[in-house]
């Protein structure tokens, strides 16, 4: 008899944690409050001021606030943006910051570091919703309403262009948020519409090079272009350079319409080379902090946090260049 006890006490024990790991399973890892934090941001890519602006952020937030900030650059590579969460993880940092590059590759990350007990905030990009869920993957995803951006895009072009559009799409990274929702959101904008015609589409993978390329090629094969839509600021400035050698006017020729508002897009609005840009602040620092702090003082979290976006024309281009990123 005095034998089968200890059997009947593993059978409890294991019946108890059974219970708690389910539980633990179904719901997002808590954070202990404290003063100093170690927090991993794992980022995209650093080949553009966007990605640098949105690093400089998190760096100086974390360093106002004294947390210990372990950073990790995937250099464009969503494999590579895996084992860098997965590196984060076997770290033990207390929460992670993901900008993820990719939807789907990155769910399988998100999910990875909530059953190793550490929460997740994505940043200004999101992973696939069916994948993976706010409130119970990760905690919250704080950005802009790409599919907003896009159709705010496709608004303005409706209500400015006189004639027909004949438009040029640069499509972001194929596979990441911000690509995919920005063309709905342009799209669906522009649906229906007689007088406006894509003519052809294809990524530049968010590039400012590549954009170039990209643009030089469609170019020759619709000489009619007469609008470009990028879906980020690096692109257009490669699509006006492609423009310019190929002897357009950018601005004039051809419509040039972006998303992002760096200095430099703005100045080229002031110039006259950009017709108009829609805002995605990249300086995410102090909200990305605010909402770690929110969370773990057991705060509700909304499921999405987004940033409120301007927007640039040629009438309020000048005013707004000093405040631009
Ligand atoms: O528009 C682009 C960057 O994910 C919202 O990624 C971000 C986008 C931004 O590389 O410039």
């Amino acid at each position: 008899m005095n034998r089968s006890r200890p059997a009947i006490t593993l059978t409890l024990a294991l019946a108890l944690t059974g219970v708690t790991v389910f539980a633990v399973a179904q719901s997002l890892p808590k954070l202990a409050q404290k003063t100093v934090y170690k927090v991993g941001f794992a980022q995209t890519e650093s080949n553009n001021p966007w990605r640098i602006a949105q690093t400089k952020s998190m760096q100086d937030e974390a360093k106002r606030l004294g947390h210990q900030l372990v950073y990790t650059d995937a250099a464009g590579s969503a494999a590579k943006q895996v084992s860098d969460v997965d590196s984060m993880i076997a770290q033990r940092v207390d929460a992670i910051f993901l900008a993820p590059r990719e939807e789907k590759p990155l769910a399988a990350a998100v999910k990875k570091a909530r059953a190793a007990g550490i929460p997740v905030i994505l940043l200004d990009r999101n992973v696939d919703q069916k994948l993976a869920k706010a409130g119970s993957d990760y905690v919250t995803f704080i950005g802009s309403d790409f599919i907003e951006e896009g159709r705010r895009v496709g608004n303005w072009l409706a209500k400015n262009k006189k004639g027909e559009a004949r438009i040029i799409q640069l499509l972001g990274t194929t596979g990441s948020s911000p690509a995919n929702d920005r063309r709905k959101g342009f799209e669906d904008a522009i649906k229906g519409k007689a007088d406006m015609r894509i003519l052809a589409s294809q990524t530049g993978d968010f590039a400012r090079d590549k954009g170039r390329q990209v643009m030089e090629t469609l170019l020759q094969a619709n000489p009619t272009v007469n609008v470009v839509y990028a879906h980020n600021d690096e692109m257009a400035i490669g699509a006006i350079a492609a423009l310019e050698a190929a002897g357009k006017k950018p601005g004039k020729d051809v419509m040039v319409l972006s998303i992002d508002g760096g200095r430099e897009i703005v100045k080229l609005l002031v110039d006259g080379k950009v017709n108009y840009v829609v805002e995605c602040n990249p300086k995410f620092g102090p909200k990305a902090f605010e909402t770690l702090k929110d969370y773990a003082a057991g705060k509700t979290i909304p499921a999405k946090i987004i940033n409120p976006d301007r927007e640039f024309t040629s009438a309020n281009a000048k005013s707004l260049l000093d405040s631009a990123y």
